[in-house]
């Protein structure tokens, strides 16, 4: 059955246009400015803009928006791992694949389809997935824009045959802020966390918050749910509220790191800080049938709201 424009007309919101490479890309936009685009690339947001039409995402001005590498910056899904875990692809497959857009979603509730544009993409695995990861899967990303300008990201991975599966996962977010060592994150004091730049060994963290002043990259387990990011320069919060992801990422390359890389500039580490929702110390299991569901909400909000607001 087609999707009844009565039930949800998300489709009069969304327009789809080509990128540079020729790759389609959905433009999500809310009535009063906000918009995001989400590319069928790696089913990755690559622009978030607020009603003023200021980005709110990174992406690097060296970025390559082709196969084979993602595209670095925006938000990225990492599935079916995070890390490399031996596998050839850092961060899994799911990002570097050309999604399609599904026209079977399953329905939006009534409570998350208020004055939200939407879309649904999936991803199925090919017979070159299935050589390096062998199940059966299907995973649907359906991406929400709210009228007040927050983005929703729900990940669905079903196990739909075979043998039961295990994966790590994350939403890879590179927000753009307006000067990393003027920047902290609220939620994770306290929390014990896996420091990748140490063989990942567990250390727990100490400060009252986040701050960032070298190179980072950490897992913090277990966190709570609702994350704050502080830009004091921009007098701006991202608040971002996780389901279904126990674990959050920090990572900023700092100096040194970024020069190693290609697709990002020298300088480009003080305009950007990666927060992602994750799982990653327990990975997920999946039996024939079952259906795991991860979800992402952003918003951005003026900094002179007071985090008791957010339930942190
Ligand atoms: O923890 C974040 C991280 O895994 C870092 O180790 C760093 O590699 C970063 O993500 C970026 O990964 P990428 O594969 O996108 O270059």
């Amino acid at each position: 059955m087609g999707h009844s424009a009565a039930v949800w007309d998300y489709r009069a919101a969304i327009e789809i246009a080509k990128d540079w490479n020729g790759i389609d890309q959905v433009v999500l936009r809310s009535p009063h400015g906000p918009s995001a685009k989400v590319s069928l690339y790696g089913g990755q947001i690559t622009s978030w803009r607020n009603e003023k039409g200021e980005e709110l995402l990174f992406t690097s001005s060296k970025a390559i928006f082709k196969p084979p590498k993602a595209i670095r910056g925006g938000i990225s899904t990492c599935f079916p791992q995070f890390g490399n875990c031996g596998s050839p692809e850092q961060h899994g497959f799911a990002r570097n694949k050309l999604w399609i857009i599904d026209d079977n979603p399953p329905p939006v509730p009534p409570n998350d389809s208020d004055g939200k544009t939407c879309v649904d993409l999936l991803l199925k695995p090919s017979e070159e997935d299935l050589k390096c990861w062998p199940y059966s899967f299907e995973y649907r990303l359906r991406v929400m824009l709210a009228a007040d300008g927050g983005l929703t990201l729900i990940s669905r991975v079903r196990n739909i045959n075979g043998k039961p599966f295990n994966f790590s996962f994350a939403y890879h977010t590179y927000l753009l802020v307006s000067d990393i060592s003027e920047v902290r994150i609220e939620g994770l004091e306290t929390l014990d966390y896996l420091d990748n730049l140490r063989q990942r060994e567990r250390f727990t963290e100490q400060g009252d918050a986040v701050t960032i002043e070298s190179e980072m990259d950490r897992v913090y387990l277990r966190s709570p749910n609702v994350i704050a990011v502080l830009d004091h320069e921009r007098k701006r919060t991202f608040v971002l509220r996780k389901e279904g992801l126990s674990d959050v990422v920090v990572w900023n390359p700092w100096e040194k790191r970024s020069k190693s890389m290609v697709d990002f500039g020298d300088e480009e580490y003080k305009q950007m800080l990666c927060v992602d929702a994750a799982a990653v110390e327990k990975p997920i299991t999946l039996k024939p049938g079952e259906e795991w569901t991860g979800r992402l909400q952003l918003l951005v909000v003026p900094s002179s709201f007071c985090s008791e607001q957010f339930e942190l």
